[in-house]
């Protein structure tokens, strides 16, 4: 059994790991043979000093630390990567996993290795099921090496974000928290599942006074230079259904930490071609962190909040059912209401004027996801539907994998861009785009986009 670490026991020969800096006195960051602590002191400390512990408090010895803190540091990162554990994967995606699995080992010993040493540690991830799987993943880790090392009490912020890009805010607000450390290891961001956008790059170039892990699936535009310890399954002949919760909690595996059941939930978030969909608690855990991601409470949109309601069955069993009947209802309201098109290639298109929804007093899941979900319904009795989901000026479209490169979706919005003197904008992949329709109005653009795909009789 392992034992605490006791607050009342003397240690000689402490060095000092982290400063951080604060109004009245420094706190200071020890690193032991066995343990990391949080100490204060009456003295002014520097990095690598040599001090005695005791209740709390650090008193100087010495200087020149800097050597036994090299080895403390190696010694316990070695420890943790003792119980490295495997993920199951598809069997169609692990050569991609076994290309990154290199990569995936550095990050988790930069993790590690970064947390033990004290220095400040921000994580951002997008604020949706498969980037708050990921984020869940690494809360985990996190907690496991502080129960390993004797680690607590260390600065690590949790930060949901919506845009897809890492904004000049975001960096700034991580500077701003950094400042006010001085540490042996550089602070650390973590990015997740968002940021792979050409908005991203003057931030990432910026970025030398921190280390940087970052971990997407979304492909990379040619003008962005990655952040160091980029890591897309892209980059290793894996695809976007190769999830950012999926690398996460593999990166969390090679710290000894399971997280399996985040890696199938985002899976079927992201709506993956590696989801198992009849893995009733991934699939409970999906629906839930979609939820809590848009809807929850500012405790319930960070790890902490949502690990507690995933570890307690109960929790998660009576928030799935409110959730899932929502979305069942969303889901039945929007077949009632669709307008259906015959179109070329035996292709079925499925309108929804979401506002109708809205009316129905039904305001979740918002747009995008709805049409996911609508589309993925769909298919299950028709795989050559394409569904339009409508709102305000926006159109978010869905198109079935053996379908989705008859139609090019992407090309077609190009198309009408220029069409119209760059009056519709829009975007995405092939499976998945949005189109913002601009000045041409909904009622035009939507006549336009069902003629361009050959329907029947459009309005
Ligand atoms: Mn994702």
């Amino acid at each position: 059994m392992r034992l605490g670490v006791r607050v009342d026991m003397v240690h000689a020969n402490a060095v000092v790991s982290a400063i951080r800096h604060s109004n009245s006195e420094g706190m200071y960051t020890l690193l032991l043979n066995d343990c990391a602590l949080t100490a204060s002191s009456p003295d002014v400390l520097e990095l690598y000093d040599l001090v005695e512990y005791k209740d709390g408090k650090a008193k100087f010895v010495s200087k020149g630390g800097r050597l036994t803190y090299l080895r403390r540091i190696s010694s316990q990162v070695k420890k943790i990567f003792g119980h490295t554990i495997s993920l199951k994967t598809d069997p169609r995606c692990e050569s991609t996993v076994k290309e990154m699995q290199k990569r995936i080992l550095e990050a988790s010993m930069l993790c590690v290795r970064t947390y033990i040493s004290g220095a400040p540690i921000s994580v951002r991830f997008h604020a949706d099921g498969d980037g708050a799987a990921a984020a869940i993943a690494l809360y985990r880790m996190f907690n496991h090496i502080s129960e390993t090392s004797n680690a607590p009490h260390r600065h690590i912020s949790w930060n949901p974000v919506r845009e897809n890009f890492y904004s000049v805010q975001q960096f700034e607000t991580d500077m701003m928290l950094f400042n006010n450390y001085h540490t042996a290891e550089k602070p650390l961001v973590i990015g997740l599942d968002f940021g792979t956008a050409e908005e991203s790059a003057p931030q990432f170039a910026r970025s030398g006074k921190f280390e940087t892990i970052w971990i997407d699936h979304h492909p990379m535009p040619d003008a962005l230079k990655p952040p160091s310890n980029y890591i897309n399954p892209m980059e290793y002949k894996g695809n976007s259904s190769i999830s950012t919760g999926f690398v996460s909690s593999l990166v969390a595996s090679a710290s000894g930490v399971q997280s399996s059941d985040l890696a199938e939930a985002s899976l079927i978030s992201d709506m993956s071609m590696y989801a198992n969909h009849s893995d009733l608690r991934a699939f409970k855990i999906a629906e839930v962190l979609d939820y809590l991601t848009v809807r929850g409470s500012d405790h319930l949109r960070r790890p902490k909040g949502m690990e507690s309601v995933i570890a307690d069955q109960d929790a998660l069993d009576s928030m799935y059912a409110e959730v899932h009947l929502m979305v069942e209802n969303a889901l039945s309201a929007g077949q009632k209401i669709a307008a259906k098109y015959k179109c070329k290639n035996d292709i079925i298109a499925v309108v929804v004027d979401f506002a109708k929804i809205k009316r129905m007093g039904m305001d979740y899941p918002l747009p995008g996801r709805y049409a996911s979900r609508l589309q993925y319904l769909l298919e299950q009795s028709n795989p050559r539907t394409v569904t339009i989901v409508h709102y305000r000026s926006f159109i978010s479209v869905r198109a079935g994998r053996e379908i989705s490169h008859k139609l090019k979706i992407p090309e077609l919005i190009l198309a009408m861009g220029s069409d119209t003197n760059g009056a519709i904008k829009g975007g995405g992949h092939m499976e998945a785009s949005s189109i913002d329709v601009g000045d041409y109005g909904m009622e035009n653009t939507l006549s336009l986009f069902l003629h361009l795909i050959g329907a029947e009789n459009p309005k």
